[in-house]
């Protein structure tokens, strides 16, 4: 059988590294999407450049999901399976600052490929996957499924439900099998810094390695679904080669607060941590010693934030046979010890 190809926009990215693992591993060749960058973005592939035989099935290309004429090219030119649409700005409270660069790399983005499965007349050849989000639920019913109305509370979450329909009409309107992942909060070693989880194992890290004394954060209280980005692309391919094309949500089934992150992450190095204060006055302390680890700081307050996001995934457990591998607690501690070992 010929090889399948993939095309990755995001590449570069925590889940775009991951997934170009996992399809390598299952005998794909990719066509990986960066965007040209000022100084090095590519330290999430680098292990697949430097290794010459997972090299041979890595073709990068330049690409950005604003520009049209670009993403037509690069589609026309690899003419792949599958196109996995990764990239995107993917910070929510990013968003409020940039909203419309925001909307139009993550809803027009989509579009814009879309588009060139179209007028190429890959309907028949190519699958394509969305990056979509449990931010696009807002602040609703809990637990959130396939049937849970949406009520998007950033520039972030409109334009991922933009995307959202945009892929649901497409595979309506032209036939194209187009699916939307709704993946919940994942998280790993590769997450990007500014994201609360890693922001965390980071700083806890740094504490333990005596290079700072505490950390600030915003909103202790949101509880979101934490999973593993590792079990989570997997979904991604399974979603593709299902009988037909459907949306499906990707979570754990469990909520944990901010705060139960941060206690979490203090756990893997034996400190206790209690809560003292209210609002803007909480601060959490080392139990045994008094010392002040977290203070909140209102800077990474949102406009608008999200509550509560906890995810059924029935659906895609039941349809797909996928399920999360790796608990709350393995997930903080992949991090905390990979976070140890990286700040020495
Ligand atoms: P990430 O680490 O922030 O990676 C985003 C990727 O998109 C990076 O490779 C980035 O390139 C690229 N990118 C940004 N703007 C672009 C543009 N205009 N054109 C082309 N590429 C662009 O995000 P992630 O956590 O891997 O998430 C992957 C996707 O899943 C995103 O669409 C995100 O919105 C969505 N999602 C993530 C989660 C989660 O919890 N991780 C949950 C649900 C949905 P640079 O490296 O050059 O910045
Ligand atoms: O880690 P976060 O920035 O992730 P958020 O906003 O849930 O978005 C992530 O997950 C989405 C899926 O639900 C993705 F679509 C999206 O691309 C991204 O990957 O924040 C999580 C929570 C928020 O409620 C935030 O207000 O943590 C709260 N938080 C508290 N202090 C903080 C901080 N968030 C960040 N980034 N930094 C803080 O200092």
């Amino acid at each position: 059988m010929p090889r399948k190809t993939a095309l990755i926009t995001g590449v570069t990215g925590q889940d775009g590294s991951y997934l170009t693992d996992f399809l390598i591993k299952k005998g794909y060749k990719i066509i990986g999407v960066k965007r040209r960058s000022s100084s090095f973005n590519t330290k999430r592939i680098d292990h697949i450049y430097n290794d010459i035989k997972q090299s041979k099935n890595f073709i990068p290309y330049y690409g950005d999901l604003t520009d049209s004429s670009n993403i037509l090219r690069i589609i026309q030119s690899t003419k792949p399976d599958e196109i996995y649409n990764l990239g995107a700005q993917s910070h929510v409270h990013t968003s409020f600052e940039i909203p419309e660069y925001s909307a139009n790399a993550d809803a027009l983005g989509t579009l814009r490929i879309l588009e060139a499965i179209r007028v190429l007349k890959l309907q028949k050849k190519t699958k394509f996957y969305q990056a979509s989000t449990s931010e696009i639920f807002g602040n609703t019913e809990i637990p959130q499924n396939e049937r849970t109305p949406f009520r998007p509370r950033s520039p972030y979450a409109i334009s991922k439900l933009y995307a959202y329909w945009t892929t649901v009409n497409y595979r309506e309107a032209y036939d194209i099998f187009a699916v939307n992942g709704i993946l919940f909060n994942h998280e790993g070693p590769r997450r990007g810094e500014t994201f609360v989880s890693r922001k965390i194992t980071r700083a806890v890290s740094e504490i333990y390695r005596k290079k700072r004394k505490f950390f600030t954060l915003g909103n202790l209280n949101a509880k979101r679904d934490w999973g593993s980005a590792k079990d989570y692309v997997e979904s991604m391919w399974l979603m593709l080669k299902a009988k037909t094309p459907s949306d499906y949500v990707i979570s754990t089934g469990k909520s944990y607060s901010v705060k139960k992150f941060v206690e979490e992450a203090f756990k893997y190095i034996n400190i206790k941590i209690s809560w003292k204060g209210k609002g803007l006055k909480e601060i959490g302390v080392n139990k045994k010693t008094g010392e002040v680890y977290v203070r909140v700081d209102p800077v990474y307050f949102r406009p608008t934030d999200v509550d509560e996001l906890r995810g059924d995934s029935s659906k895609a457990r039941r349809e797909l046979k996928w399920r999360p591998k790796t608990t709350f607690q393995e997930l903080v501690s992949e991090m905390m010890k990979s976070d140890l070992k990286e700040i020495k």
